[in-house]
């Protein structure tokens, strides 16, 4: 990514907060790591990926954009499923713009109208983010049809919409996106300071990073079914963090997939996160997984308040 000027004096630009809100596995993730050129949000293919509100902060001379990476907008009956939505939804009326981001190379449909409801009745500006434009953007006309039955008018006559042409893969249109959120954010001063570029609780962040890694080696059913709990985080002797996290499932089969043949699976995902986590802590590390059976995690409100949401 090309290096942009930092703000010298942030408090003389614009600010604001910058909700990326749609249906799972569209690449809200993605696009955040992109205009970010950093990771700070765990990416899968696995829908329903991001759990929490993660916060990036993108700070140049023009100012600084606060970034809101959601949990994907999607139809789910437990409580977890409804503190994600939650979570998407109420970023809403406190962004000073949304970028609603779309998979142009998947049709739409229940969740996507779902997703589009949300955003009927908000007159903040809306940038109708257009994504996956590297997969050749078959489905573009019935996305933006969609925004105008949520809205109940043509887009020419909805005001505040933009729509953008993007791919978080390949970074088009990226420095595009950033110059029209500039434009529609206020002036004020910096949030944060200048180098910051996350803002995630960092066990919140730790569990995440193994979470991926799980995702990245577990079949579609189990990833849904399991969570990360950091449960330990000490500095040891000769500069090593020891961590000690707890994944949880909500089946005994689950448990065996998860350890793999012989613990093969725990072992790689064991490696991959330490890996990651010894970049990201600047520090070696010494990390300690384990697997517990608790079948009703997911309604479990002590936990999901341990997990970063509010019950
Ligand atoms: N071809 C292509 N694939 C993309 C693009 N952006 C993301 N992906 C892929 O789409 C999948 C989902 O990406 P995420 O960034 O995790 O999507 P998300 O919207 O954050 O998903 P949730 O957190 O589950 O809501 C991953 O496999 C990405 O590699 C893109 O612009 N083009
Ligand atoms: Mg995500």
């Amino acid at each position: 990514m090309e290096e942009t000027q930092k703000n010298s004096n942030p408090a003389q630009g614009r600010c604001g907060m910058v909700t990326i809100i749609g249906r799972p596995n569209v690449g809200k993730s993605t696009l955040l790591n992109c205009v970010l050129g950093e990771k700070v949000a765990i990416v899968s293919q696995v829908p329903q990926t991001t759990r929490n509100q993660i916060r990036g902060i993108y700070t140049d001379e023009r100012g600084q954009i606060v970034f809101i990476d959601t949990p994907g907008l999607h139809i789910g009956g437990d409580k977890l499923d409804k503190f994600m939505n939650k979570s998407s939804v109420g970023t809403i009326p406190n962004a000073d713009a949304i970028v609603y981001l779309v998979d142009t190379s998947r049709r739409t449909g229940a969740e996507e109208e779902y997703a589009a409801g949300q955003l009927a009745s908000t007159n903040i500006p809306i940038v109708l983010g257009l994504n996956k434009i590297d997969l050749k953007g078959k489905y573009v006309p019935d996305y933006i049809a969609l925004l105008e039955k949520a809205k109940g008018k043509s887009v020419q006559e909805i005001k505040n919409v933009t729509l953008l042409p993007l791919s978080g893969k390949t970074g088009a249109n990226a420095q595009k996106l950033l110059d029209i959120l500039f434009e529609l954010l206020p002036e004020g001063p910096a949030l944060y300071p200048e180098d910051t570029v996350c803002d995630v609780p960092q066990k919140l962040a730790i569990a995440d990073i193994i979470r991926e890694k799980l995702f990245e080696l577990m079949k579609e059913e189990i990833p849904h079914a399991l969570t990360v709990v950091v449960e330990h985080m000490q500095p040891k002797a000769k500069k090593t963090m020891h961590i000690r996290a707890l994944i949880l499932v909500e089946r005994e089969t689950q448990k065996e997939i998860v350890i793999g043949k012989g613990g093969q699976i725990l072992k790689t995902v064991g490696t991959l996160a330490r890996q990651e986590l010894e970049v990201l802590l600047e520090t070696k590390v010494f990390l300690e997984l384990y697997v517990k059976v608790q079948k009703q995690w997911r309604n479990d409100d002590s936990l999901l308040q341990e997990l970063g949401y509010e019950t």
